[in-house]
């Protein structure tokens, strides 16, 4: 059986709609909202609100750890629209992410299995969902003799993504697990190459609870996403390969997994 796994779909439509072409089944691990596009600032909701040279000085600001800075501007072209308060501002949000996961979840692959990215509103969802669209968060699922476990979202940071967890309560979602073949998360584990964004010029959320869960239970492979452009893609933790299966938005195809050869090694 051929898996194909994608994260950080971050509005790749088109792609994403081919993305299971061959594949049995097809996976996602979330990050389907582009909000805003670091390599092209005519891209994204941000850029639909307040147009490109705004949004050049917004990604500036963010590239270069001046969060506040960030945030003041966001706040002056809200004004500028006349929009003052938290409300305000989330319902245009709201309508515009709305459009987006239309596109989204037309384009999704059936039969898929997901989980949420920190660039997702979960409540949302159940709206957009299809037939054939499964999602999994802190659930463990068999497929072909292997137990495939999904935790989704991330953790919280300076970014100030829609869905970000505390420590707490991603690790409980992680320890809900119980033992796996197939770990498939949106962030990965705490590992510092793994993290480190060599483009962006920082470290991104990883999990600690994961890292402790992997040395634990040493599923065959842990499958993540988050790090568009990570130092390291790949690293072994005991027997565990921890794989990130690539920024979908930007290489525009799929991490494939054989199940065949998992079963061999387990
Ligand atoms: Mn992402």
């Amino acid at each position: 059986m051929r898996v194909h796994v994608a994260s950080d779909i971050h509005g790749a439509a088109t792609a994403l709609a081919r993305a299971a072409e061959g594949a049995d089944l097809f996976i996602c691990l979330g990050d389907l909202i582009l909000f805003l596009d670091y390599d092209d600032p005519t891209a994204g909701i941000y850029a639909d609100l307040f147009g490109p040279a705004h949004t050049v000085a917004y990604i500036e600001a963010r590239t270069a750890g001046r969060f506040d800075d960030a945030r003041a501007l966001s706040t002056a072209a809200w004004e500028r629209k006349g929009v003052t308060d938290h409300q305000g501002r989330w319902q245009i949000l709201e309508s515009m992410v709305r459009l987006q996961y239309e596109q989204m979840f037309a384009a999704m692959p059936s039969p898929a299995l997901l989980t949420y990215g920190n660039v997702d509103v979960p409540a949302l969802w159940p709206e957009y969902l299809r037939d054939g669209h499964r999602v999994l968060d802190a659930q463990t699922v068999g497929i072909d003799g292997l137990t495939f476990g999904f935790v989704g979202g991330g953790l919280v940071s300076p970014m100030r993504t829609p869905y970000e967890l505390t420590e707490e309560e991603y690790t409980a979602k992680v320890l809900a697990l119980g033992p796996v073949d197939v770990l498939c998360t949106h962030l990965p584990p705490a590992v510092p190459e793994l993290c480190y964004d060599t483009v962006a010029r920082r470290f991104e959320m990883g999990s600690a609870a994961t890292l402790a869960y992997i040395r634990q239970f040493q599923p065959l492979v842990h499958l993540y996403g988050h790090v568009h452009q990570p130092q390291r893609a790949r690293a072994r933790v005991g027997r565990t390969e921890c794989i990130n299966v690539g920024h979908f938005h930007g290489r525009k195809h799929p991490f494939a997994l054989d199940l065949s050869e998992l079963q061999r090694r387990r």
